[in-house]
């Protein structure tokens, strides 16, 4: 992975949607969009505790994206603005399509994901293969608005939509001596072309410790700004833990598996001395090759301070306590 190039940085300039179109955007789009998708994958979408819980109304279909209250707009910093739909969805990393941070939403556009499945198995009293139906009606589906910060050090805030992990977990019941979960990527070179290439080893792996992944913050995504998933985005599931570096958000999940020992991750095994398994945003170790101190908010000019835990310490601090950081980066 390399840095941003300032190439791409101009580039994202001229994309940028004020963030206030957003919201009336939004509003159109929620009748023709949020009813077509959302309820064509037949979630169920009821209202929880939630700050600002809206109904869309659309020729009689009434649907509700749940909004916690710790966990939407008022658990951002004053000084973090939702990043424009245009710029999250045209601005990623998926390598199995392409390196190309601004090719992968061309590469991706065609992704089929019907009769999607996940598939859960290993340490768990009820190993089931569930559809994504399944998953949504763990519901309510619920909107978190994350702060989001790659390893290279850019970063970007969004409004995802998802179940919170802890759910499926749960219903699937682990055994005493299930300590970490293991995710992979789908693996089908013919629908994710840049498989047949050597740049990573596929599937694409990821893991967590099961305490983090029993975490409230950590999230299977199955959207963003109140719509399915986009592909280049991970459709039509993929991880979210914000305290910790973009890459461990692994994309396109089809199997979830609990294990006794840490799981092999993707980035670890390629370059163990630059990607560490826990992966948490920390401004203070350094990757070898570049500081991570500062972040490079997208279509912001300047640079910014990156913060522990990517600002989430007061939430996640305690699940490291005792840890040395620097040794378990
Ligand atoms: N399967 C898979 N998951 C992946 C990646 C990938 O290449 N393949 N890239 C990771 C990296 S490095 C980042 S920063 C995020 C980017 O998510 P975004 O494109 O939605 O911003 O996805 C992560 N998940
Ligand atoms: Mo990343």
């Amino acid at each position: 992975m390399s840095q941003l190039l300032p190439d791409d940085q101009q580039q994202l300039e001229r994309e940028v949607t004020p963030p206030e179109l957003y919201f009336s955007r939004r509003k159109l789009l929620q009748g023709a969009v949020l009813a077509g998708t959302l309820v064509a994958t037949g979630g169920i979408y009821r209202a929880a505790s939630h700050s600002e819980e809206e109904k869309v109304s659309s020729e009689g279909v009434i649907e509700q994206l749940a909004r916690p209250d710790q966990f939407s707009a008022s658990a951002l910093g004053p000084s973090d603005e939702l990043t424009p739909e245009e710029t999250i969805i045209n601005y990623n990393n998926f390598y199995e399509f392409t390196t190309s941070k601004q090719g992968v939403a061309r590469l991706a556009r065609d992704f089929r994901t019907d009769g999607w499945s996940i598939k859960i198995d290993g340490l768990v009293d009820k190993p089931q293969t569930i559809s994504l139906d399944d998953l949504m009606s763990l519901g309510p589906v619920e909107e978190r608005i994350y702060r989001m910060r790659c390893v290279e050090a850019w970063s970007i805030v969004v409004p995802w939509a998802g179940i919170p992990l802890h759910r499926l977990l749960e219903k699937v019941q682990p055994q005493s001596t299930a300590k970490y979960v293991a995710f992979e990527t789908l693996f089908d070179p013919v629908r994710m072309p840049n498989q047949n290439s050597g740049v990573l080893d596929w599937p694409y792996l990821e893991g967590l410790r099961l305490d983090e992944a029993m975490h409230p913050l950590t999230l299977l995504a199955t959207g963003l700004y109140g719509k399915a998933m986009p592909p280049q985005d991970g459709a039509p599931v993929r991880l979210v833990i914000p305290w910790k570096y973009g890459f461990k958000g692994i994309k396109s999940i089809v199997r979830i598996s609990l294990t006794a020992t840490e799981p092999v991750s993707t980035w670890n095994r390629m370059a163990p001395y630059e990607y560490g398994f826990y992966a948490n945003v920390n401004p203070e170790v350094p990757h070898p090759r570049w500081s991570q101190a500062t972040e490079q908010r997208l279509g912001e000019f300047g640079r910014r301070d990156t913060l522990m835990f990517n600002g989430y310490g007061e939430q996640v601090a305690s699940l490291y306590e005792g840890m040395n950081l620097e040794v378990n980066f």
